[in-house]
């Protein structure tokens, strides 16, 4: 039977690509999607989901809206990433659903409560989630796992030590890592493990199917950072990794358990750090840090949304 996943994402390009690998899955039943602000605003968030599942015919899924910024406030979005909609500037045609009237917290519930034993996959800031347990504890009975993409032991994206998700909302993190769910984390150093040249990307051919066109579009403005940053034009796919290990366990090769605490400080160049500490008193919560994934049960796992695509 299908793994139930309910997904919270601040959907911009890795977003949308994990959204379609879970839709081109069988393995897994996506059960609601969540929004927050992250990659892009909450607007356009919402946006991008109700146009990707429009995509896919997929309108019955319900999207609820979250939060609209971190808890402290951060103005920190992604913009230069994901450009200005999120989405790399693929304007996707106009959504044929709305989001649900019921905010992510209850969304979240709703779901939970119809699917005990869910897992919860979350691809942006813990916003929504920190909110969510918060508002409805009860969650934690009803929720069998929460896999986070988020967290860097070696380099982050952001600054050096931290990665964008935590560094947007730390005190989320902090919140969510006390949760009493497991909580399982594809850090950024997996992430890193393995990156696509552009040939390499386009040797996937993905373009012969509408699906695999999108997931070539969305990826060009990603190309042109990273050539802005690195001056390579290579991609990585860090909310797509996510969902692959939900999907397949096995593409994740290494994992580590450890006790984290986030750095807090205001005004500290490591605010958004996720530390590791052996003392357990110390940490604001364990996790199963996944640091390296199989790039061939990966790639084998993207396929799919070309030969899974719909029209
Ligand atoms: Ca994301």
């Amino acid at each position: 039977m299908a793994e139930k996943i309910f997904i919270d994402t601040d959907c911009g390009i890795d977003d949308a690509v994990a959204i379609m690998l879970a839709l081109s899955s069988t393995e897994v039943e996506l059960t609601g999607i969540s929004c927050v602000a992250g990659n892009t605003t909450l607007d356009n968030v919402v946006k991008n989901v109700c146009g990707l599942l429009t995509f896919y015919g997929r309108t019955d899924i319900p999207v609820y809206r979250g939060c609209t910024t971190s808890l402290l406030r951060n103005p920190h979005r992604a913009e230069h990433v994901h450009g200005d909609n999120g989405l790399g500037g693929v304007v996707l045609e106009s959504p044929e659903k709305n989001a649900e009237k019921e905010d992510a917290a209850a969304g979240l519930l709703k779901a939970a409560k119809a699917n005990p034993g869910m897992k919860l996959i979350t691809l942006g800031p813990l916003t929504n989630i920190a909110a969510a347990f918060n508002l409805h504890p009860e969650l934690s009975s009803l929720v069998s796992e929460i896999i986070m993409m988020g967290g860097a032991v070696g380099d982050g994206n952001v600054t050096a030590w931290a990665e964008f998700n935590f560094f947007f909302d730390p005190e989320a993190i902090a919140y969510s890592l006390g949760i009493d769910v497991p909580v399982k984390l594809l850090s950024w150093d997996a992430t890193v493990s393995f990156a696509l040249t552009e040939k390499e990307f386009f040797d996937l051919k993905m373009d012969e199917a509408p699906a695999g066109d999108l997931f070539n579009r969305v990826q060009k403005h990603y190309f042109d950072f990273r050539e802005q940053v690195s001056g390579k034009r290579i991609i990585n796919f860090p909310d797509p990794l996510t969902v692959a290990c939900v999907i397949d366990p096995e593409v994740a090769e290494v994992t580590e358990t450890m006790h984290l605490r986030m750095n807090l400080t205001r005004g500290d160049d490591k605010r958004g750090a996720s530390v590791r500490v052996s003392d357990t008193d110390e940490a604001d919560g364990t996790a199963e840090v996944i640091m390296k994934c199989s790039q061939d049960r990966f790639l084998r796992l993207i396929k799919r949304i070309k030969e899974n695509s719909p029209r």
